[in-house]
């Protein structure tokens, strides 16, 4: 596929791109429907499943730690982007202001537009994950999940939600979107956990 979108990752950068990938010209957007409409103003982030019911508006999301992240971004549909730059707020700094039930192992990803993703709570509640607003110094553009998304480095990108609304606390796993129909339950890309055998 390389070509006018794509291009072959050269040798030195053999170790940064996952198998089966090549590199994307520019940061194409993936988005399943309409992009909703969301404003910082009317955006919240709604905690609730096996953890205290909580509620953090925009501002309350400002007031804790701000970071840089430079991170790589891999969609399963086989383009990567190396080196993206965003700001926002890791997930382990977010974690800390909530109430989770020792039972919780899992968490379900829920966004504006109906989006779901899930995780296991390992993969989730890294420092290297964050809930973005910034990327490459500007307000996040509404088509790459602005006013905030979340972003999973390690794991494929349609594990990122964007515009996302909710953290769902679990017990047991359960599947979000994509992994209903095909997508690999964890969906790591050096191990190319792109679809479900199921
Ligand atoms: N809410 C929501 N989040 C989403 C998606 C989506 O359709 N809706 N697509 C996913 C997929 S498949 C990818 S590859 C990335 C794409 O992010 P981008 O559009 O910023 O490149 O977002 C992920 N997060
Ligand atoms: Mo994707």
């Amino acid at each position: 596929m390389a070509g006018k979108f794509f291009q072959k990752p050269g040798p030195e950068l053999a170790d940064r791109v996952p198998p089966g990938q090549h590199l994307a010209k520019g940061f194409p957007v993936l988005t399943y429907g309409d992009t909703p409409a969301v404003t910082q103003a009317n955006w919240s982030l709604s905690i609730s499943g096996l953890a205290e019911a909580k509620v953090f508006t925009w501002a309350e999301i400002m007031a804790l730690p701000q970071r840089e992240f430079t991170a790589d971004f891999h969609c399963v549909t086989t383009w990567s982007k190396l080196d993206v730059t965003w700001g926002g707020v890791s997930v382990t700094d977010l974690m800390a202001q909530l109430a989770v039930e020792p039972a919780a192992a899992h968490v379900m990803l829920h966004c504006y537009g109906g989006y779901t993703t899930n995780l296991a709570l390992a993969d989730f509640n890294r420092p290297a994950n964050f809930f973005a607003h910034t990327l490459a110094g500007e307000p996040l553009p509404a088509e790459h999940g602005g006013p905030m998304r979340l972003v999973v480095p390690h794991l494929y990108a349609w594990k990122s939600a964007k515009w996302i609304s909710g953290l769902e606390f679990l017990a047991d796993p359960a599947l979000g979107f994509w992994e209903r129909n095909g997508y690999h339950p964890r969906g790591e890309p050096w191990a190319e956990e792109r679809y479900s055998d199921r």
